[in-house]
C-alpha cells in the first residue's frame, strides 16, 4: 500500500524545513510501519534517472515487499555533487564540532524512538528474528552513533618538538581533518548496523556521505534517512542510494570527487574495490572483509559454555555473521561428547516466523545466498565429512535452512577453508595437548577476522592470542563485540577498523603545519 506525499519535518539547522517523500505503508502484525522507497538525495526523496526499481522480497514467506528506486552513475553523480557541496560550502562545514555531536546524538534519540519500528523493517527485509534484530540490529547502532556522537568534539592534534632553524623558533602542530566525500559500501547481513559502524565515525570526523546499501536489504537505510532528516542534518550531508554494486558501487568507488571508500563486504568485491579505488584517483580505502574464524575448544574449558557459546559462535544472526566461527577445533577428549551435546541442542533451536518473539532462527537473507549453503553442504560430502545434523532447506515456504553441523572435517576438505557465511558447523579434532598443532591450523587460512579459545588455563588462552593471526580474538565468550572495542581483520579479511577510536583514523587526514617566529 502506498501512501503519497507523506511529510517529514526538521527542524535543523537550515531552519523548520518539511520534505515530502513517497512511502511504504504496511502493517505487519498488528503494527504500522512506514518507510521511504526512495532515493535520498540533497535532503530529499527523489526518483532515479533511469526508471529502474530494486524488489524487496520477505524471505521468511517469499512475498514481494516493496519496490525501491534503484541508482545509476547519473544518480551517484549528483549525490556526490551534493555531498561535495555541503562539505565545502554547507552549513555543516560551518558549525562547530561539538554541534554536529549534539545533531548526532538528536539522530541516536530518533532511532531509538523508532526502534521497534526499524526492527521490524530489518526483520522482514533480512530475515533476522525480532528479539535480535531489536537488541543488536538497531540496538548497537543506536549505541554506535552515540558512542560517535560523544567524539566529534574531542578529534584533535598534537604539538610536536621540531629542531629550530636557529637563531629563529619553530613550532610544528598537527590537526586531524575530515577527507571530504566518503562513499560507503555496505552488505546485507546487518543492514542497519553495517550502515552506522561506518556513517558515524565518517560523520563524526565532519565528512559528508554517499551510502550505497546492498540491493537485496535497502530498507532500514530508507527508513534512516527519514530519521536524518528529522534530526536534522543539512542537506547533502548524508545521501542514501539503494542500486547495484555493478553500477551504483562502480560509480561510487571510481569517482572522481570521492575521496575515502568505507567498504563491508566480500574478500572478492574488496580486491575489486581497491583495485577501482586505486585506479580512479588513488582514494583512501578501508575492507571488512570476509573470514573464517577459528574457534579452538581444550578438554579443560567450562563444557556448558562452551556447548553454549560454541552454538552462538555459529548460528547468531543464522550464520550471516562476519565473525562467525567458521571452524571449530576440538580436543580430542571431548571431542565426542561435544558432538553428541551440540547436535542434541541444535535440535532444539526454535526455527519458524522471525516476527515472532519464540522464534530464535530466522530464514536465510535471500534465495542466493540459501543455494549457496546448500552447493556448501553438497561438497562437505563429496570431500567425506560426516553431516551430524541438518544441511537441507525445510518444507515450508521462506528461505529457511536447517542448523547444520559436520563433524570429521579435515584441514584439505573445501568447507575447512571456505567461508559459508550460513549456520553450518564444521568441526574438526586435535590431538590431546597439541596446542602448538591446532595453533598452526587455526592459522593456515588467508582470512584473519576473528578467533576465540575457550579453557581455564590462561597460559593456553594467552599463547592463543598471541600467536593467532586475527583482529579479535575471544577468550572464554564469543561475538561480545563492543562500540568502544576496535573490529577489523588481518590478512585478506582486509584492513582498517571499525568502532572504537581508532576508526575516527579512517575518516580524518592529519595536517602538519609548522611555523617560525
Ligand atoms: P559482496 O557481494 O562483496 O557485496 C558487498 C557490497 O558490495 C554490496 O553492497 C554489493 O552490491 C557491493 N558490490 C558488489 N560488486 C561491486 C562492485 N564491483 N563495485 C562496488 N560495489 C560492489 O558481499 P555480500 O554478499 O553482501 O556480504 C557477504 C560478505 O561480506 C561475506 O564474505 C562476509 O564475510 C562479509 N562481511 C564482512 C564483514 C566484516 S566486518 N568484515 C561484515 C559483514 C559481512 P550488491 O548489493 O549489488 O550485491
Amino acid at each position: 500500500e502506498f501512501c503519497l506525499n507523506c511529510v517529514v519535518k526538521s527542524r535543523g539547522l537550515s531552519g523548520n524545513a518539511e520534505v515530502q517523500y513517497r512511502s511504504v505503508n504496511i502493517n505487519v502484525n498488528g503494527r504500522e510501519v512506514k518507510f521511504p522507497c526512495q532515493l535520498f538525495i540533497n535532503g530529499e526523496f527523489v526518483d532515479c534517472e533511469n526508471g529502474k526499481v530494486l524488489t524487496s522480497i520477505d524471505p521468511s514467506n517469499e512475498k514481494i515487499i516493496c519496490e525501491v528506486q534503484c541508482a545509476s552513475k547519473a544518480d551517484v553523480n549528483k549525490a556526490v555533487k551534493a555531498a561535495k557541496n555541503a562539505f565545502e560550502k554547507g552549513e555543516w562545514s560551518k558549525i562547530s564540532a561539538r554541534e554536529r555531536g549534539q545533531i548526532m546524538y538528536k539522530l541516536a534519540d530518533l532511532m531509538y524512538q523508532h526502534r521497534e519500528e526499524l526492527a521490524i523493517i530489518e526483520s522482514i527485509d533480512s530475515g533476522a528474528v525480532y528479539t535480535l534484530a531489536l537488541k543488536t540490529h538497531v540496538g548497537m547502532s543506536i549505541e554506535t552513533w552515540r558512542y560517535f556522537a560523544g567524539w566529534c568534539d574531542k578529534i584533535q592534534g598534537s604539538t610536536i618538538p621540531v629542531s629550530h632553524a636557529r637563531p629563529n623558533r619553530n613550532l610544528t602542530i598537527t590537526k586531524k581533518e575530515p577527507i571530504g566525500v566518503v562513499g560507503l559500501i555496505t552488505p546485507w547481513n546487518y543492514p542497519l548496523m553495517m550502515l552506522s559502524w561506518k556513517m558515524a565515525a565518517c560523520l563524526a570526523a565532519g565528512n559528508t556521505v554517499v551510502i550505497k546499501p546492498a540491493q537485496v536489504s535497502p530498507l532500514t537505510a530508507l527508513k534512516f534517512a527519514e530519521l536524518s532528516v528529522k534530526a536534522g542534518f543539512p542537506p547533502g550531508v548524508i545521501n542514501v542510494l539503494p542500486g547495484t554494486g555493478s553500477e551504483a558501487g562502480h560509480s561510487l568507488a571510481s569517482h572522481l570527487d570521492v575521496r575515502k571508500l568505507g567498504f563491508t563486504g566480500s574478500t572478492e568485491i574488496g580486491q575489486v574495490i581497491m583495485r577501482t579505488c586505486a585506479e580512479s584517483n588513488m582514494k583512501k580505502v578501508s575492507l571488512e572483509l570476509g573470514g573464517k574464524s577459528p574457534l579452538v575448544i581444550f578438554a579443560d574449558c567450562d563444557m556448558d559454555k562452551a556447548v553454549r557459546l560454541g552454538m552462538q559462535s555459529v548460528f547468531f544472526n543464522k550464520g550471516e555473521n562476519c565473525i562467525a566461527a567458521g571452524r571449530l577445533f576440538v580436543e580430542e577428549k571431548i571431542h565426542d561428547e561435544f558432538v553428541r551435546r551440540v547436535v542434541s541442542e541444535t535440535k532444539k533451536i526454535s526455527i519458524g516466523d522471525p516476527l515472532n518473539k519464540s522464534t530464535s532462527h530466522g530464514p536465510q537473507n535471500h534465495l542466493a545466498h540459501l543455494n549457496k549453503l546448500l552447493k556448501f553442504v553438497e561438497m562437505g560430502l563429496e570431500d567425506g565429512a560426516v553431516l551430524e545434523y541438518g544441511g537441507k532447506r525445510l518444507n515450508r515456504p521462506g528461505y529457511f535452512f536447517e542448523p547444520t553441523i559436520f563433524s570429521h572435517v579435515e584441514d584439505s576438505m573445501r568447507i575447512a577453508k571456505e567461508e559459508s557465511f550460513g549456520p553450518i558447523m564444521i568441526i574438526s579434532k586435535f590431538r590431546n595437548g597439541d596446542i602448538d598443532g591446532v595453533i598452526r591450523r587455526s592459522n593456515i587460512t588467508e582470512y584473519g577476522l576473528a578467533s576465540g579459545v575457550f579453557t581455564k588455563d590462561i597460559n593456553k588462552a594467552l599463547k592463543f592470542a598471541e600467536k593467532i593471526d586475527a583482529g579479535t580474538v575471544f577468550i572464554n565468550t564469543y561475538n561480545k563485540t563492543d562500540v568502544a572495542a576496535p573490529f577489523g581483520g588481518f590478512k585478506q579479511s582486509g584492513f582498517g577498523k571499525d568502532l572504537g577510536a581508532e576508526a575516527l583514523n579512517e575518516y580524518l587526514k592529519t595536517k602538519c603545519i609548522t611555523m617560525e617566529y
